[in-house]
């Protein structure tokens, strides 16, 4: 059979998704909006082979257990099913987002996978068809389909969920500064995080509401090149999301001191200084700052004077997933 290779770039949500109305279909309570990167992506090639008696999973050269394939398994079969193929898979991914980015490589990786698997089964999605199918691996991976700015529509099927691209090429200077804080504390995965927000947080609801309500106002800022107003949203959205944790049964926070350290550094400069820069965090310790390019040296010389020897990682936007035979 053919090998396909997909390349698909990570991406980091502005508007968060942090819930499922679906748990089996993944069908989000909110509609997100991210922006992809460049610097980060994972390529894998996938190639059906009637030979094998079960899917080969190889991740950086290593063999995956049964166990740890459950997700890359679960993604095949549905594409066994949409192709009618009956034969298993090789899948080899090589992941070039680095761990200690604190950024998920979970939706590039779906991203590639549904890319890669789909086309080797002889199906040729259409972009929208392949959103759908990446959100059935992990949700994120939804948006990673396309380029620059995305939304996923949370929809309320199968159907009607999906990523769509809102600006692919990005003319104006946005980048991301990730700030590297590894301390990190006994860590709750995002899937088990969101559920238990979800489920006992008292103020989910209203976050839902919050959160959908963000996405037309978000939009506007982004057509319009509006920073201040992108960033203001965005890292209000991040604090209410990680707001909810410590009120779940069990409570539970992804931030630390030194997080929260940066949040504040980020408001400082923007209050002090005038600098746009912007927090925004994930299912970890690190925050990401929303800023321009202009702006690198301050916010650097800012960093550096309250966490002097942290790491940092600049990312700026990049391109949606990219197929190739071979
Ligand atoms: C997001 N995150 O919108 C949010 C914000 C983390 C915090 O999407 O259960 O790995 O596989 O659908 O996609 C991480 O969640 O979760 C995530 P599943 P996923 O980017």
């Amino acid at each position: 059979m053919k090998h396909y290779t997909a390349k698909a770039h990570t991406n980091i949500a502005l508007l968060k998704y942090w819930g499922k109305a679906d748990s089996e279909l993944i069908i989000p309570t909110t509609s997100s909006i991210s922006l992809t990167l460049n610097e980060f992506y994972t390529q894998t090639t996938v190639w059906f082979d009637s030979t094998l008696d079960q899917d080969r999973v190889v991740l950086d050269g290593i063999l995956l257990s049964t166990k740890a394939s459950t997700k890359v398994v679960h993604l095949l079969n549905l594409v066994r099913q949409l192709s009618g193929l009956t034969s298993y898979a090789h899948v080899e991914s090589h992941n070039h987002v680095p761990t200690a980015a604190g950024l998920a490589s979970s939706a590039s990786a779906f991203a590639a996978l549904a890319g890669a698997a789909s086309r080797a089964s002889g199906l040729t999605l259409s972009r929208q068809d392949l959103s759908r199918l990446a959100r059935r691996g992990s949700g994120s991976a939804s948006r990673s389909i396309f380029g620059g700015f995305a939304q996923w529509e949370r929809g309320h099927s199968d159907l009607t969920s999906f990523a769509k691209p809102i600006m692919e090429e990005v003319t104006w200077p946005i980048q991301l500064v990730t700030v590297l804080i590894n301390d990190q504390p006994k860590k709750v995965s995002s899937r088990t995080g969101m559920q238990l927000a979800q489920t006992s947080a008292p103020g989910y609801q209203q976050w839902v509401a919050d959160t959908n309500a963000a996405n037309s106002a978000a939009l506007t800022a982004i057509f319009n090149q509006d920073l201040a107003t992108l960033g203001c949203l965005a890292e209000e959205n991040a604090l209410a999301m990680h707001a909810l944790n410590p009120t779940a049964t069990p409570p539970f926070t992804y931030l630390t001191t030194q997080s929260w350290a940066v949040i504040r550094l980020a408001q400082t400069l923007r209050n002090n200084k005038g600098i746009p820069v912007y927090a925004t965090m994930d299912a970890g310790p690190n925050v990401k700052l929303i800023s321009q390019p202009h702006d690198t040296s301050v916010i650097m010389q800012a960093l550096h004077q309250i966490l002097p020897n942290v790491q940092t990682q600049i990312a700026t936007p990049g391109p949606g997933i990219n197929i190739v035979e071979g």
